[in-house]
């Protein structure tokens, strides 16, 4: 399915995605115990995103306690960087009579337009308080095209312009992705069906992500596009 749908309701293919298999895995906790092929990748857990700052998603910096636990299970982490030029096509600003949250047609498609976020070097950018994962080996930044947003942290939203993660990756023997952090139903999940996309198993830990949910709907949606494409749907308690 073409990424533009993500926001639809992506009939059938929970169907498709569903197995017993599936199901089965996900009673059983402490299933996932990572090792030197896994890595975790933290999306996003940046000022802007967090209450207080300028695109907040709801409760995001609950999830940042959570998150410095589970980094210490992985030997890998990589952090994610949502890093706009100030004049970023994906800002409302930029576009005259348009407001935040709705959507105009870029030269990749539809573009949601969002209020001005993690501008390169400001405050907003930086890290949430608190988020504390010393042993991350990448901070992988994204979306510094002026014209082209990058939700992915593997490929931008022109589908075809690699930030390079997937190489990096690659290159380190990882084989499983496990992702969680803002938002689940943008940036964690994009990057989560890009993993599957770039040949990766991948997981999205739930309960160390937040959702913007646009619409009301769009998280929802988001979950059923993810799993159509393989991502597995877990929780922290999943992870030994
Ligand atoms: C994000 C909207 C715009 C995200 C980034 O991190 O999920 N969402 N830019
Ligand atoms: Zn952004």
């Amino acid at each position: 399915m073409d990424r533009r749908n993500f926001f639809r309701l992506a009939a059938g293919s929970a169907i498709a995605a569903g197995s017993t298999g599936y199901m089965a895995q996900a009673l059983a906790a402490g299933r996932f115990k990572p090792g030197p092929q896994d890595v975790f990748i933290v999306v996003d857990v940046q000022k802007c995103f967090i209450p207080g700052g300028s695109l907040a998603v709801e409760k995001g910096d609950e999830i940042v306690p959570l998150i410095n636990a589970l980094a210490k299970k992985f030997q890998n982490v990589v952090l994610t960087q949502d890093w706009h030029t100030a004049d970023h096509v994906s800002f409302a600003s930029q576009h005259d009579g348009k407001k935040p949250f709705e959507t105009t047609q870029v030269a990749y498609g539809t573009q949601v337009l969002w209020p001005d976020h993690c501008v390169q070097g400001t405050d907003g950018a930086a890290f949430a308080p608190g988020l504390d994962i010393p042993h991350a080996t990448l901070v992988i930044r994204k979306g510094y095209h002026r014209d082209v947003d990058s939700y992915s942290a593997f490929v931008e939203a022109d589908k075809k312009t690699p930030t390079g993660l997937a190489g990096y990756l690659r290159a380190r023997g990882i084989k499983r992705c496990y992702l969680a952090g803002l938002a689940t139903d943008f940036c964690v999940g994009w990057s989560a069906m890009d993993a599957r996309a770039a040949g990766f198993k991948a997981a999205v830990i739930e309960d160390a992500s937040r959702g913007i949910n646009l619409g009301g709907t769009g998280l929802e949606a988001a979950w059923k596009e993810m799993k159509s494409k393989g991502v597995l749907r877990i929780q922290s308690t999943d992870l030994a």
